[in-house]
């Protein structure tokens, strides 16, 4: 099982040595999913990283949401136990934000039952403009698991929040589900990117680079 790796180029600095990349963005098909939750993190990059994982009604230190009611999920279909974190607080919500713990540099969530069109924004920043386009996105209603969304921050950035906004809304708002929450003031290990994906990556950075220094002549 390999990511798919979307990179974003959030803050471009022209005048520095290099260009920065403010925040990654990855997304791993449901084939990621295991109900061996150990081999799953390996699978994610995820190991050291604090796991939230919805089965209580706690949340761990420092992690807040905007909406959610717990919904129950038999075995197998949540990401982890038997219970997933759900966008409705009262009524289904449109957006839904994490407010996550202070010098948080890693996140990761898994998600489930969208079938709509969502942005996701980072501090405010539209890192993702729907999910439903992202390579290995699954769309569907109910006990689908859509992938794992996963998100690091780079040059200093820190990951404050981070909000999921149904941007389509024909006559009802979705219920999406969330699980499997991952936070680390620590980066990821890296994960290795596919070879069409590192060319990929070396072909735009060549390209930032002769934009950003032209040869004179
Ligand atoms: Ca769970
Ligand atoms: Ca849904």
């Amino acid at each position: 099982m390999k990511p798919s790796h979307i990179f974003l180029c959030i803050a471009l600095a022209l005048g520095g040595i290099s260009p920065l990349l403010a925040f990654t963005v990855e997304f791993f098909d449901n084939s990621v999913f295991s109900t061996n939750t150990n081999t799953m993190d390996v699978a994610l990059g995820l190991t050291g990283h604090t796991i939230e994982d919805f089965e209580d009604g706690s949340l761990i230190s420092g992690l807040s949401l905007s909406a959610g009611g717990f919904q129950s999920r038999t075995g197998g279909t949540a990401w982890d136990g038997v219970r997933v974190r759900s966008n409705l607080s009262g009524s289904h919500q449109l957006s839904t934000t994490f407010t996550l713990p202070s010098s948080t540099l890693s996140f990761g969530v898994g998600l489930q039952n969208f079938d709509r069109d969502y942005s996701v924004k980072v501090n405010g920043i539209i890192v993702v403009s729907n999910l439903r386009n992202l390579s290995g996105f699954t769309s569907g209603n109910g006990t689908t698991k859509n992938g794992y969304l996963k998100i690091e921050a780079e040059n200093g950035e820190i990951i404050n929040n981070v909000r999921f906004d149904q941007t389509s809304n024909t006559g009802s708002i979705d219920q999406v589900e969330f699980d499997h929450l991952a936070v680390s003031n620590a980066l990821s290990s890296p994960v290795v990117p596919e070879p069409q994906t590192f060319i990929l990556s070396l072909l735009a950075l060549s390209f930032i680079w002769r934009a950003t220094y032209p040869k004179k002549g």
